[in-house]
């Protein structure tokens, strides 16, 4: 056998090494056998649950490297055009179980592990989660990638390699407590460095200007600082094909400069001092959800990435091609959100000073490779930097965006002259005593295509957030509504119902998510709905067994499981949730033989550190939990649970177990959601508003099997216009008004009575969300859940309409809406005996 670097065919490697990539059996138990003595230096007897989780990781990953290898040749001599997609942010959650899936093996590990004492499902738990992200963008980011590969289109996720991500949340006496999270601690089976990759990025310095013999002028960023960015990469496999793309994330190193800079000034601490502050952009994940954060080193990660990934990119490109002329017909970049829209200025400096394209044709190249997503209306989310912190740190790409702003500006003088008023709302640049860089201005100026995340939000896109981009650009708007991946959010994290789907539509549904629409066949079918139930039962004790091994009680398996996780923002309503809560346990005490169906409340959800309003909702929960769980009169017919460190493996436990998912956002401001959609194709029903993707699931999966409540979308904007006051509603809700009272009373504090007054006077002086106006609905609306779960038909009946009509919320669909519609890719499939 000739090793693989002598030629480029596999067959050779992979035929006399059974072992390293056969898939029967014998070859993994001595895969796995193997890894543990060479890679763990142990044998079975002494090897700890860990190292057998990293033998069979080293094992499940050395079948991934012959398809990874051959992905990327093929690519390469098809030509294939491939999308960039650009993320700050990939909540990709644990790979084990999901790479043994899609490569069709978990079984297989299964009970050869069972052959040894050893159980597969404690092996999984053995993996730390990876949290490179905050919540729905980054775990979009995550289901793209894998939607990609499982439909074979070429496809490089770029980001970064956070040291830390999202933070663990812990619960101290009902606060939240922040720590570390140190993912990396017991090494990563799934990251292969690629040191001789790695890419140099400028700061700060100044851009001096050159003239040469022949006129011409050119700029040169000089005394510059220098960043190595070091790229990891990860397999993505695609589910049952030969498909591996690569997820590419950049670790901050620093340069020799660095290192030798004690040489030059004999300040040794200074150099070690310096060398780990350049070493700090790749440090920590930013945890703000939805709101941005003007710091330093969160620009210095942004241009960090990109930098990396664009060098990275042409890179590529140059070494198949020798022009960039055809640069949009191979690549697509795709940015999420604006966090990595510095890639339009980035891609014009490496154009015009590196490969001395002239500006127009470097601009003509960046906008046919550019798209950009929109996540959010929020107005505290949208990114600005102040210009002279721009201009400290990157000097060189504030003047191409200032070029750039220039010539769009004299584009918008054309079509509407003398109107100042509309360039300065157009501006890349906004005035001010400080001026700030608009980064969704450069980013929709330097794209082709812009995208809203569900039809609601990419309706508010273009009417509410950017309605003179709109004007000028109709034809670039439009929209991609969200989706999330089959295999790890049913398939994976659901095995009782898949089966079940299985034995009665066959396995199609898992790559096409569409054919669920056959299970209606058997909607009444009274084996299957028994077995629907039997299902969610199960999935319900799994919960539950979390539940009390964290909280030392067990809920009633016959009570409804009420269930909001997400990030805590007071958009999102968790307060409503709350209230409703409160207003059900007085009800319960005024009226103790009310027969109401037993609920058991389920939060989870992380707050950024710094949101003081969030962090009181956690600690008014936890309160209400101890009161109300601890009072006999409720004995268990109200429960109240506030799960710590949501994250995805917990979501993986939580989403199947819920009877109920909580999609209860102010209307027109969540963007879209994904759990709404993972709730659904977990046999969940949906209380919600009409806002993001509710809209489009509550389409699909009908009226009637839906929980719809509150103001739409134009009626908040109606309301709010003409001057909203809360005062209003709570005197006409007793409920509301006595529910009100009693937090403000400290019944739930005793120990510090006024703790949630500033909760109290924000719902009655401003209530910014309008909780109170949508109060009394959203009761409604949760009386008429009780009534429908005590007939239990009825209720299987409605779980079962959700789940035959869910297919469109498969990420493989927008996907497909991706590729065809924004980046013009058409499949690559791998044959691994091609040989090049
Ligand atoms: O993106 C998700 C949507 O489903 C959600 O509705 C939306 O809220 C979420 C700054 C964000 N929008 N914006 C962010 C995250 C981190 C950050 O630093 C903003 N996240 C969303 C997927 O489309």
């Amino acid at each position: 056998m000739r090793r693989p670097m002598a030629d480029g065919t596999i067959q050779e490697v992979v035929q006399n090494h059974s072992s390293r990539v056969g898939m029967t059996p014998e070859d993994l138990e001595q895969s796995v056998l193997e890894h543990l003595f060479y890679t763990c230096g142990k044998d079975l007897r002494s090897a700890t649950p860990l190292d057998v989780y990293r033998a069979i990781s080293h094992a499940t990953r050395d079948r991934l490297v012959h398809r990874w290898l051959q992905s990327k040749r093929t690519y390469f001599h098809h030509e294939a055009k491939r999308v960039c997609y650009l993320s700050a942010e990939f909540l990709i959650g644990r790979a084990l179980a999901q790479n043994l899936l899609n490569l069709g093996i978990y079984h297989l590990a299964e009970t050869s592990l069972d052959h040894r004492g050893l159980t597969l499902k404690d092996i999984l738990e053995e993996e730390l989660d990876p949290g490179l992200g905050n919540g729905g963008l980054g775990r979009l980011a995550a289901c793209f990638m894998e939607s990609l590969a499982t439909l074979q289109y070429p496809a490089y996720g770029y980001g970064i390699r956070y040291e830390f991500g999202i933070f663990d949340q812990e619960i101290a006496n009902g606060w939240q407590v922040e720590r570390g999270d140190d993912w990396l601690r017991r090494g990563n089976p799934w990251e292969v460095p690629r040191h001789e990759l790695s890419v140099g990025v400028n700061f700060y310095g100044r851009v001096e200007a050159r003239v040469h013999v022949d006129g011409t002028k050119s700029m040169h960023w000089v005394d510059t600082q220098t960043v190595i960015g070091v790229p990891y990469d990860t397999p993505i496999l695609g589910y049952q094909n030969n498909t591996v793309n690569t997820l590419r994330l950049w670790s901050a190193k620093a340069s020799k400069e660095f290192n030798f800079s004690v040489f030059n000034d004999g300040d040794y601490r200074r150099a070690v001092e310096e060398k780990a502050l350049s070493e700090s952009i790749s440090k920590v994940l930013y945890p703000n959800d939805e709101s941005a954060e003007g710091k330093e080193l969160r620009l210095k990660q942004q241009y960090f990435f990109v930098a990396c990934s664009i060098a990275d990119i042409i890179r590529r490109h140059k070494k198949r091609f020798d022009t960039l002329d055809n640069l949009p017909d191979q690549i697509a970049i795709q940015l999420n959100d604006t966090h990595p829209a510095i890639a339009v200025a980035e891609l014009m400096r490496v154009l015009i000073d590196e490969e001395s394209i002239a500006w127009e044709k470097a601009w003509e190249l960046t906008k046919a490779a550019t798209g950009f997503t929109n996540h959010t209306l929020l107005p505290e989310a949208l990114e600005k930097w102040p210009v002279p912190m721009f201009e400290r740190l990157l000097p060189r790409i504030l003047q191409i965006i200032y070029e750039i702003n220039r010539r769009f500006l004299l584009e918008v003088h054309v079509k509407w002259p003398n109107d100042d008023e509309r360039k300065r709302r157009l501006s890349i640049i906004e005035e001010g005593p400080v001026k700030h860089v608009r980064m969704a201005h450069l980013a929709v100026v330097g794209s082709h295509s812009v995208n809203g995340v569900a039809e609601l939000h990419s309706e508010l896109v273009c009417t509410q957030l950017m309605p003179d981009f709109h004007d000028m650009w109709p034809q670039r708007f439009n929209n991609k509504t969200n989706g999330v991946t089959p295999r790890r959010w049913l398939l994976q994290c659901n095995p009782d119902l898949s089966e079940a789907l299985t034995e009665r539509i066959s396995d199609g549904w898992a790559r096409d998510l569409s054919e669920l629409t056959k299970i209606l066949e058997y909607k009444d079918d009274t084996e299957f709905r028994a077995e629907v139930r039997a299902i969610k039962r199960k999935n319900k004790e799994r919960l539950a067994k979390v539940i009390e091994s964290r909280h030392g009680f067990k809920p009633n398996l016959d009570s409804i499981f009420d269930v909001q996780v997400k990030r805590l923002h007071e958009y999102k309503r968790q307060l409503l949730n709350c209230l409703h809560i409160i207003a059900l346990y007085q009800d319960m005490k005024e009226n103790p033989e009310s027969d109401r169906a037993p609920r058991t409340f389920i939060f989870g959800g992380k707050a950024a550190p710094g949101y003081m309003m969030a962090k009181l909702h956690i600690k008014l929960i936890n309160d209400v939990a101890d009161i109300i769980n601890h009072d006999p009169a409720i004995r268990d017919r109200i429960k109240v649970v506030f799960l710590s460190n949501y994250n995805v493996s917990l979501a993986e436990i939580i989403i199947p177990g819920a009877d109920i998912s909580e999609q209860i956002s102010m209307a027109g401001k969540e963007a879209s959601g994904t759990g709404n959609m993972k709730f659904a194709m977990n046999g969940a029903l949906t209380v919600g508003t009409l806002d993001g993707a509710n809209i489009e699931i509550r389409e699909e999966v009908g009226a009637e099997n839906f929980f719809l409540f509150g103001l739409k979308a134009d009626e908040v904007r109606g309301l709010k216009g003409s001057g909203y006051n809360p005062n209003h509603y709570i005197e006409r809700s007793p409920r509301l008004r006595r529910a009100l009272d009693l937090i403000a009373s400290g019944f739930f504090s005793p120990d510090d009575p006024s703790r949630f007054q500033p909760v109290v006077n924000e719902l009655r002086n401003l209530d910014t969300y309008m909780l109170c106006a949508d109060f009394d609905d959203y009761f409604r609306a949760q009386f008429e859940v009780d009534q429908c779960y005590r007939d239990p038909e009825n209720w299987t009946s409605k779980v079962i309409e959700n789940l035959g009509n869910i297919g469109k919320f498969s990420s493989d669909r927008t996907i497909e809406q991706y590729c065809k519609e924004i980046w013009n890719l058409t499949p690559c499939p791998i044959d691994l005996t091609e040989s090049f």
